[in-house]
Formats: structure tokens, sequence, C-alpha cells
């Protein structure tokens, strides 16, 4: 059924449920001088490139590619839209490695027609911190689909990652491959509900007027939490106190240190928001919450182009309430003019989806590892992690 998949290091189908099959790598490393020193074959109109993108010109191509041809809804009515400042900031975390952004393109044209990248990340799971990879933005132009291209991209990046001594990776996706370690629901809280009507996103509820439903979602127009400021460079060190003792609690989350924190976590404009509660008494930061930007092309609209959507990402309640904390999160949202607020049902975001008035979306992400078994699917509550 799985051509590929069935060939590769990753928890298989037929054995899920297996009690004696350890838990941890399915493969051991093999010694560096092992791994194949040359790119794997592509057809031979194509050529590798690696893409550079600090490089205007390369990150404009990539963008274009992704803006065109990647990750759309089930109907077709939407695509993710990933701005060019996002992709850099994605794609240049601490210890990046270029080699890792890997494109292909025709040779007689140089047209980029395929792309995938990885970033290295160090991920726990349940006492073991692995160095991964995170592997994302895999794309391969419409023209060229159901070539079996994806699984030599996958090899080639695979091959680059062992070549500096990692061998596990992370990575989502909305389809279902052998086999996920969890698998978590998109929540959708409409800010702008009458856009979001018009585009095809949602629809009017039964016995729903547009006026009752404007009415329904509507929001404080500030937010209440004493305290609550956008984080600053000088809170890193607690926030990554914070972060790395609110995610210990989960069986596979992030290992962040404080240049991940300041990477990862620090405001940057149009692509990551991050808000914290400092006390006002005794200034300490106790609670933190974040999203990130990921506008969606509308596809085939008069009157609209594009969805301003947030994304929820790592949220630490400690004293504020959780509930009050993203409320906060979903008034500052809306400040900022965002049309949507999505979430997964991951960490403990499952107590404020419903009262929050966030309605089950018709996508599921699915969560994998690579050469690395977990013996029993987890909930997606015991999930720390939020890949972009
Ligand atoms: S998920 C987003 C993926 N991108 C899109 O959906 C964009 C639109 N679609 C496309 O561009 C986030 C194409 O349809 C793609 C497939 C390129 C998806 N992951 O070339 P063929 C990520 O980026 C398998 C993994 O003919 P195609 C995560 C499929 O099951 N495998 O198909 C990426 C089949 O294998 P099988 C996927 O439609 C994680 C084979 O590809 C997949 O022209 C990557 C067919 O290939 C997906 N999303 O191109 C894995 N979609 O065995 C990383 C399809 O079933 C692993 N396939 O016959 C770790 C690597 C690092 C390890 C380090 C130690
Ligand atoms: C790797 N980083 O399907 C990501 N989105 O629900 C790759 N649906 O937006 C994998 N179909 O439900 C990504 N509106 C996998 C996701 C791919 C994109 C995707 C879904 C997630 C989505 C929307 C629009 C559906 C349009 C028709 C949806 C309902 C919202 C409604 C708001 C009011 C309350 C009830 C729910």
């Amino acid at each position: 059924r799985h051509r590929f998949w069935e060939t590769q290091p990753v928890g298989q189908f037929k054995d899920l449920g297996d009690a004696s099959l350890p838990e941890g790598p399915i493969e051991a490393p093999t010694p560096l001088s092992d791994v194949k020193p040359e790119p794997y074959n592509l057809p031979s109109q194509y050529e590798w490139t690696t893409c550079d993108m600090d490089d205007d010109q390369t990150c404009g191509e990539v963008y274009s590619l992704l803006t065109n041809n990647y990750v759309e809804d089930d109907e077709n009515m939407f695509r993710f839209n990933y701005s060019k400042e996002f992709l850099r900031w994605a794609l240049h975390p601490p210890g990046y490695y270029k080699a890792w952004h890997i494109g292909v393109r025709v040779k007689a044209s140089k047209k980029l027609v395929a792309f995938i990248t990885g970033v290295p990340a160090r991920i726990r799971v349940r006492d073991a911190i692995i160095r991964m990879a995170e592997i994302n933005f895999l794309c391969v132009h419409k023209k060229l689909r159901s070539k079996r291209l994806a699984p030599v991209m996958i090899k080639e990046v695979t091959r680059r990652v062992h070549l500096e001594n990692i061998w596990q990776a992370a990575y989502t996706a909305g389809v279902i491959l052998p086999t996920p370690i969890t698998t978590c629901r998109y929540w959708h809280r409409s800010l702008n509900p009458k856009k979001l009507i018009d585009v095809g996103f949602s629809r009017l509820g039964a016995r729903m007027t547009m006026s009752r439903t404007i009415r329904l979602y509507k929001l404080p127009e500030s937010t209440v939490t004493p305290g609550f400021r956008k984080m600053e460079l000088r809170d890193v060190p607690a926030v990554t106190r914070l972060l790395r003792q609110y995610l210990s609690q989960f069986v596979v989350a992030p290992d962040f240190d404080e240049s991940d924190v300041e990477h990862w976590l620090l405001p940057l404009e149009n692509v990551m928001d991050s808000y914290l509660v400092e006390s006002p008494e005794t200034h300490e930061i106790t609670d933190f919450c974040s999203f990130y930007t990921l506008p969606s092309s509308i596809l085939n609209n008069q009157n609209y182009t594009v969805l301003k959507a947030a994304y929820s990402y790592y949220t630490v309640s400690m004293k504020t309430p959780l509930l009050q904390l993203m409320n906060d999160a979903l008034i500052v949202a809306k400040q900022k003019d965002y049309d949507v607020f999505n979430a997964l049902d991951v960490m403990y975001n499952e107590s404020f989806l419903k009262e929050l008035k966030f309605g089950p979306g018709d996508g599921q992400l699915h969560y994998y590892l690579y050469n690395y078994r977990i013996r029993n699917a987890l909930k997606p509550s015991e999930l720390g992690l939020v890949l972009l």
C-alpha cells in the first residue's frame, strides 16, 4: 500500500499494538563514512539546488513555489501563503544547516519546481532528549505530481541530515502515513465572521442571522489581565524557565534553551506574536502566550484574496487562568485585524476551545517521528510540540 514508506524506518501499520517491539530508535546510526556521499539521482531533466534563504531572489522563488503549490484544504478553497519573512525566520533557527534547504530545478530553465527543508531541534520523548530534524515545506509543483519525486526528496534530506550525525526527525502532515504518534484536530475561532462566511471558510449556523453571529463572536476592545504585555529580549531567561518547566509535563516536547526561545518566541512583525503576564506587584513573569501568522490565499473569490489567520503556538498558564489568557490572545489578534484564530487540541487547549467559541475544523494534523518508535499512540493532550 505504501511502496515508499514500507521501506523506511518508521512505525508500520502491521506492527501497531505489537507489545514486543521496544520503544526508541528503529535503526542504529551507521558510521558517517557509510552515509552515501553524493546526492540521490533525479530524473535527468532536473537538478538539485541548495536554497540560500538570505538571498532575496532565491527566497522569492521559494515563496512563489509555495504560494502556488503548497497545502490546500480538502475542497481546494484555501492555500497556505507563508510570507517570505516567515520562511526566512522558520529556516534560520540556532545551528541551522543551509544544506538542509533543498530545492529541485529544471536544468534547462532553472525554474524551481520542488522543495523540502529540515531544521535542527532537540526533542524530548519521555526522558530521552534526542537531536532531530524538523522536516517541513515539502512541495512538488502541481504539474509534476505523482511522479514519485517526493520519495527522492525525502531520501535526499534524510541523507543530508545523516551527514550531520542526526538520525531522527519529526514532521506533521494532513495525510495519514505510517504511522502517526498522535492525530490532532484543528479548531477555529471566528474573529471576522462576516468575511469568513463570505469566503466560504465558515457557514451561518442554523437559526442564526448575520447580526446575531457578529454579536456572538464580539470581543472586548482591550485585554483584561493586569500586567499583560508584549514579550521583550530581556524576558528571554524568565520565559525560558517558565516554558521548560511547563513543557516537562508532556510526553513529546521541544527542549528549548535560551537561544531557542530568543529565536522562536521573541515577537517578529507579521510572523510571531508573544505576550506575557508580569505581576504588577512582584514583577515575576507568571504566564505566556504566543501565536504565529500564516495567511491563506482565498482561491476563486471576487471580493477577497487573503485570509489572515493566527495559529496558537506555545502557551504557559501558571497564575492567570488559561481561559482568560487565551481570551486576551483573541483580543490582541482581533485588534491586529486577524480574521480567524486557529488552535490544535494539543497540551491543555481542550480546556478552553469550546468555552471560547472555537469550532472544530474539517482538517486534521497527524504527527510523526522518523526512526523512533513509540509504543502506543499518544493523546493530543500528551503532546507539547507545535510545528509551523
Ligand atoms: S506536510 C505538507 C506536505 N506538502 C503538501 O501537502 C503540499 C502539496 N502537495 C505536494 O506538494 C508538511 C505533493 O503532493 C507532495 C507529494 C510533495 C506532498 N509527507 O512524489 P509522489 C511537511 O512538509 C508520499 C510524507 O508521487 P506527490 C512534512 C506518499 O504517501 N510523504 O507524490 C513533510 C507516497 O508514498 P507511498 C508523503 O503527490 C514530511 C509518495 O509520497 C506526503 O507528487 C516528509 C508519493 O510520492 C507527505 N506530506 O508529492 C517526510 N505526501 O509510500 C520526512 C505524500 O505511500 C521524513 N507522501 O507510496 C523524515 C526525513 C528526515 C529523516 C532524518 C533522519
Ligand atoms: C504542516 N505544518 O484542511 C502543515 N485546514 O480545519 C501541513 N478548514 O482551515 C498539514 N474545506 O474547517 C496541514 N472551517 C493540514 C491542514 C490543511 C488545511 C486544512 C482546515 C483545518 C481548515 C476550515 C475551512 C474549510 C473550507 C472547506 C474549516 C470551519 C470553521 C468554523 C468556524 C465557526 C465555528 C465552526 C468551525
